[in-house]
């Protein structure tokens, strides 16, 4: 038996735990914030029950890290990106978005087009357990056909932009637009 702090630490089902900071955020379900600003006609600030209670959805991908390795049939549970927007009702001007985490050092974007992909979320459940800190609790951001490293871990901001912005890994040579299959040199 290990403490569950390390348990959470550790590679399990094919998974590798990746942080760019040391330690792992912590999150408190009362004190915990997202935050949806920038080009937005409604700025929000959600505490986790009201996340919660946006619509449900529940969808079955497989996982890739552009660095090869990959988990099937992941099962997430969340709610739709494209949800949360539309509360925040962007402005016409709104072009990409950028996602922060509490970790206060990765970074990575999205433009609103690729957002708009239906299976786009905000995870808060994998293979119908809560989120473990390892993998991103309270939220993380899941997008099945990009690369890992688009799916940022321990989200507390959304901002709306005018211009896609670089990633933490983009800014490191990884490809701004990482679509599995077709993106860093593999596919076509
Ligand atoms: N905040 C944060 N999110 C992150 C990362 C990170 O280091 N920090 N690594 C990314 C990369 S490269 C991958 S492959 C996945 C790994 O997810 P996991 O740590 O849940 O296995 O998280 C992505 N999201
Ligand atoms: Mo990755």
């Amino acid at each position: 038996m290990l403490p569950s702090s390390l348990r959470g630490a550790l590679p399990s089902g094919g998974w590798r735990i990746y942080t760019v900071t040391p330690g792992l955020p912590r999150f408190d379900p009362s004190s915990w914030r997202l935050h949806v600003d920038g080009l937005v006609t409604q700025p929000l600030t959600l505490g986790y029950q009201e996340v919660r209670g946006l619509p449900r959805v529940e969808q079955t991908s497989d996982f890739h890290c552009v660095t090869g390795w990959s988990v099937s049939n992941v099962r997430w549970t969340g709610v739709r990106l494209h949800d949360v927007l539309a509360a925040a009702a962007p402005s016409a001007d709104a072009k990409a978005i950028e996602f922060g985490s509490a970790d206060g050092a990765y970074v990575d974007g999205l433009t609103l087009g690729q957002a708009s992909l239906a299976d786009v979320m905000l995870a808060y459940e994998m293979d119908g357990e809560p989120l473990s800190r390892a993998h991103g609790a309270p939220l993380r951001l899941v997008i099945p056909e990009m690369y890992g490293y688009k799916n940022v871990k321990w989200v507390n901001r959304i901002t709306l932009s005018k211009g896609l912005s670089p990633g933490y890994w983009e800014l490191r040579g990884y490809d701004v637009d990482a679509w599995v299959g077709r993106s860093n040199g593999y596919g076509a």
